[in-house]
């Protein structure tokens, strides 16, 4: 079975947009925003609605860099599929929500110790401008078992 979710990263003067998400799945760590798609909308149409719902602004230019297929050693043929966007621009002013408390970090401050412990591996890429997918594989405490990030020219 496949889940495919978004997750939407903003970099604008040098500082890149996270949130310390407050509830659920991943709760405890900084991310970017983002969640499920849900029936009957586009993937586009759910990164636009998270970044609405999770942090209250409304993205105005973005493009998809990355995909990721996350899976657990405990639920092995249950994918996460992971579409990332880089928000180039958005209306309003990121806002808390009950979701998640939004936080600008330079680009060499991220706080890697408090987010997925996959994402070190793959920001870098994302940070350089370039496209990828990736495969994790999390063991107990999301401990990653395996992996496989390769670049590509287009997704
Ligand atoms: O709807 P919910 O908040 O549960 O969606 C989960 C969010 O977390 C969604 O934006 C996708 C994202 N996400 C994962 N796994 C990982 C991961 O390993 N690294 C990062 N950076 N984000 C992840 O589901």
């Amino acid at each position: 079975m496949k889940k495919i979710l978004t997750l939407c990263l903003a970099v604008q003067d040098g500082k890149i947009l996270l949130g310390m998400k407050k509830r659920g799945f991943g709760a405890g760590r900084y991310n970017g925003f983002g969640g499920k798609v849900e029936e009957g909308e586009t993937i586009t149409e759910a990164a636009r609605r998270e970044m609405e719902e999770e942090c209250g602004v409304t993205i105005t230019a973005f493009e998809l860099v990355g995909v990721h297929e996350f899976e657990f050693a405990h639920e092995r043929g249950n994918i996460l599929e992971v579409h990332v966007f880089r928000i180039d621009a958005f209306g309003g002013e990121p806002q808390e929500t009950e979701e998640m408390k939004p936080e600008w970090f330079a680009l060499d401050a991220i706080p890697y110790d408090t987010m997925w412990p996959d994402d070190r591996y793959w920001m870098p890429l994302f940070l350089a401008g370039k496209k990828f997918r990736t495969k994790f594989l999390f063991g107990e405490g999301d401990a990653v078992l395996e992996q496989n990030i390769e670049e590509v020219e287009t997704l």
